[in-house]
């Protein structure tokens, strides 16, 4: 039973989250509520407790500081796109690319006392953890509060190193009921009592039954893609599913690149990019490597910030030549999921470039033997790391008003057909290349793997509204932008006529960013085509001499690029 008592406690001052939490606690019968501070106390406390109950696994303290390893349910892997609902009044705001569920019965069938509502007394026994965090800088006009309400321990140490999280977001919130409502519950892990439901016109999002991040850290696809993108409709804004770089030159002009990959297809790598030695003086900076919020200045020129403060980066594939920053990153302070173990505690996962050591379990906590066919990390296993700890970081990724986008880039896993870099003739064609772009699915959702279906944008699973709509409000940005960023559109993932990559990708793919910077800054032509405007053919030609050379050198480079994040 809860006692109100353990409520007064909390240090807040907006009544709309006092009683909303009271209501909740209400509802789910929690025996205790603990309001989240995001102290270093705390995080040793909540550390200390999901260890002794298993929660989290710690790994050799000499080797990786800070870092711990989680085994989720088998069941509960990846995000669950079929139980995914948009719940608006309507099913023509979800638009015919969501799942859609009218709000009232997406909230009777959790909530109602007499259907037995999911959510009704489902944390009895256990404690809800109220987690207040806030996406966007500190002091930015782009930040945000969400509160999430859960059961689950692995989530609030997650939400730590994902989000700004703790007392700054009650601070920030004040006596204001504007935060976003996050209500999220394991119950018992069962398929089929999972459902994540958003609901845009109550800035509401209620997930139940999984445990996988996705689906469960709320602040991520949920907040700051679904919500937010409708939150950015009404409001002229954009909340995209792209990673932010800067690139430096030689001279140190700093240019800064959006760009949109579905899940798994190298977000991560090219954020954290580290260019090859042939391109000495060239530099790459972090400001985000998954989500952009984006809004025209008065100016006309479009910025961007990174709602985010971690990164929950796809673990297989990462290695010191595909991501040499992520591996630096991962040595401490992270958390890994799903990830193989070894004898003395440490981590491993395939494509790591490391071979694997005698007596390994394998993501399930297995004996793993070599050879034996079996993954010994699960194919979507992850890191869960602190951006602060990323080398590459960019010193603007705190900054309040964003930075400035010269370029906007598309670009989908596909083994044939579009070409390794193209740019649009203008916005609107951008607009068009990205809202037709297809994709190869991958390991980060449910379902099969290696299947082509359209993702424009990359927000095929975030876009918290009518797609179609979503074109139009591209369009309309497009009206107010003064200076557009340019838009491009990359492929690294086509392939020769016996499956081999053709183009050696991660550190190479520097050369594709300065071609586009230097488009971006007018410094280079560029031949007009049918389908935009490509490299002009001196430029193309080395790109495919030095293609064909990497092949030469390496032809097993196929093999590790095939899981990258
Ligand atoms: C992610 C995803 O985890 O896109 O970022 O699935
Ligand atoms: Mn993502």
């Amino acid at each position: 039973m809860t006692n109100s008592n353990q409520l007064v406690g909390s240090c807040t001052r907006s009544r709309e989250l006092f009683d909303w939490v009271s209501e909740m606690a209400w509802l789910t019968k929690a025996d205790r509520i603990v309001w989240c501070d995001g102290s270093e106390q705390e995080r040793q406390r909540l550390t200390e407790l999901a260890v002794a109950t298993g929660v989290l696994i710690p790994l050799n303290q000499n080797k990786r500081p800070g870092c711990y390893l989680h085994r989720s349910n088998p069941n509960d892997v990846a995000r669950s796109e079929d139980l995914t609902f948009i719940c608006t009044p309507n099913r023509e705001e979800a638009g015919p690319t969501n799942n859609w569920m009218p709000p009232k019965e997406a909230y009777r069938k959790l909530r109602d006392r007499k259907l037995r509502g999911w959510l009704e007394g489902s944390m009895r026994g256990r404690t809800m953890y109220v987690v207040p965090y806030v996406l966007g800088p500190m002091g930015s006009p782009f930040a945000r509060v969400g509160i999430e309400l859960t059961d689950s321990l692995y989530v609030v140490l997650n939400m730590r190193i994902m989000t700004r999280m703790g007392r700054v977001a009650l601070d920030l919130l004040g006596g204001s009921g504007d935060f976003n409502r996050g209500v999220h519950c394991t119950l018992d892990l069962n398929p089929r009592r999972r459902l994540i439901c958003h609901f845009p016109q109550d800035n509401t999002v209620w997930s139940v039954g999984s445990g996988y991040g996705g689906n469960a850290l709320l602040s991520k696809k949920c907040f700051a893609l679904r919500i937010a993108s409708y939150l950015g409709k009404k409001e002229a804004w954009l909340a995209e599913h792209m990673l932010i770089l800067g690139v430096e030159s030689p001279h140190g002009e700093v240019t800064y690149v959006a760009a949109a990959f579905p899940s798994a297809c190298g977000k991560t790598n090219l954020a954290m990019l580290r260019p090859p030695k042939s391109l000495d003086g060239w530099r790459v900076f972090t400001v985000g490597d998954d989500i952009a919020w984006m809004r025209v200045a008065r100016d006309g020129t479009l910025w961007a910030v990174n709602p985010e403060a971690g990164y929950f980066g796809v673990a297989p594939g990462t290695s010191v030549r595909s991501n040499p920053n992520a591996m630096e990153m991962v040595r401490r302070d992270t958390i890994f999921t799903n990830v193989a173990m070894t004898p003395d505690g440490d981590v491993w996962w395939e494509g790591m470039e490391q071979d694997p050591v005698d007596g390994m379990l394998d993501w399930q906590g297995r004996p793993w033997q070599n050879g034996s066919g079996d993954k010994a990390a699960h194919p979507n296993s992850r890191f869960t790391a602190p951006m602060r700890n990323n080398p590459a970081l960019s010193p603007s990724a705190d900054h309040q008003q964003g930075v400035p986008i010269s370029a906007i880039i598309f670009g989908g896993r596909r083994a044939s057909t579009i070409p390794l870099v193209f740019e649009s003739f203008d916005w609107t064609h951008g607009v068009y290349l990205g809202s037709t772009m297809g994709s190869e699915t991958t390991a980060a959702a449910n379902g099969k793997v290696g299947v082509v279906r359209r993702d424009p944008m990359a927000m095929l699973p975030f876009c918290g509204y009518n797609m179609g709509d979503y074109f139009s409000h591209w369009l309309a940005i497009g009206g107010i932008l003064r200076r557009p960023p340019r838009i491009f559109m990359v492929n690294w993932f086509r392939k020769d006529g016996d499956g081999s990559f053709l183009w050696p990708g991660y550190s190479e793919n520097m050369r594709v960013l300065k071609w586009i910077v230097d488009r971006a800054r007018g410094r280079v032509a560029a031949e007009e085509t049918p389908i935009g405007c490509t490299a002009g053919s001196s430029e193309s030609r080395a790109g495919t001499e030095l293609a064909n050379r990497m092949l030469l050198i390496d032809k097993g480079l196929g093999h590790h690029l095939k899981d990258s994040s």
